[in-house]
């Protein structure tokens, strides 16, 4: 099956599962390869630098010469070729893929050489027709997923919030077992607007706009993506008036309003950030 990124993408997540892609070279050499150009699981918001299709930095990559060249300013997505390597390439092309799938895991032990992580799911590389989904959504814990995730804002040793563009604010949430604070529905809103609050001094519209970044990125393909690695759909729900209007052709992240809506916005400005934890509902 031929795809571009997008459809691929979302193939794979469809099956509770991502895009093909390597955490380590023992992940990279169990791979089978295809003997056509494929899609992996990689994407750029800020070039030369690629996240895995979770949503986390990309640890192993094995480029090809001279690559990732963003030939044209638009090579967004990764292609592997026959010979194993990688190189940058637009996303609206169709490519073959394949499917990193989930089998559910309790401990490491049942992983055996893969890890285990992320609501207990082991993550591999085979074309596996037992996957299950996650059994509750990300963040929410519980016998029914009845405990939800909770909104913590990032400081510093003072108490002063942290300001980061939105890589560096994904990666410190990351870094914490979190993800930078998505919202999944009007409740959450809710919870993470009483809950969550940076105080401005300044509501002029250029800052009015951008008051703290939140965990939605498009790299510039036609929809925006939670932290998870899912397509984002009650977004559509909380657009400010007029957005998301894609500025500069460049407006590949998501930022509140003053007026606690949402706007597409660019990834390198320096603003507050809150990470969405799972809570400890023992
Ligand atoms: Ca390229
Ligand atoms: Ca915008």
């Amino acid at each position: 099956m031929k795809a571009d990124y997008s459809t691929a993408h979302k193939h794979c997540r469809n099956q509770g599962g991502y895009l093909a892609f390597f955490l380590d070279q023992k992940e990279f050499d169990d791979y089978k390869l295809n003997n056509n150009q494929e899609y992996i699981g990689y994407w750029s918001c800020d070039h030369p630098n690629f996240m895995t299709a979770d949503g986390n930095e990309a640890e192993f990559t094995n480029w090809g010469w001279g690559e990732p060249n963003n030939d044209n300013g638009n090579e967004v997505c990764i292609s592997l070729l026959p010979n194993g390597k990688m190189s940058s390439v637009p996303c609206d092309r169709e490519y073959e893929f394949s499917c990193r799938l989930p089998q559910l895991c309790l401990s490491q032990d049942n992983c055996e050489e893969y890890f285990c992580r992320y609501g207990n799911i082991c993550y591999h590389n085979d074309d596996v027709s037992t996957s299950e989904k996650p059994k509750c959504p990300t963040s929410y814990s519980g016998q029914n997923c009845e405990c939800g995730p909770i909104f913590v804002p990032q400081t510093d040793e003072f108490g002063k919030f942290i300001e980061a563009d939105y890589a560096t604010a994904n990666k410190i949430c990351r870094r914490q077992g979190g993800f930078l604070a998505f919202l999944l529905n009007q409740k959450e809103h809710d919870d993470y607007t009483s809950s969550v609050w940076f105080p401005k001094s300044d509501t002029s519209d250029a800052f009015a706009y951008g008051t703290e970044y939140l965990g939605y990125h498009s790299c510039g393909l036609p929809t925006f993506y939670t932290d998870d690695g899912n397509e984002a759909t009650w977004i559509n729900e909380i657009w400010a008036q007029g957005e998301p209007n894609n500025r500069d052709g460049i407006e590949y992240c998501v930022a509140m309003t003053y007026w606690k809506e949402f706007n597409d916005y660019y990834c390198d400005k320096s603003l507050p950030f809150a990470c969405r934890f799972s809570k400890n509902c023992q």
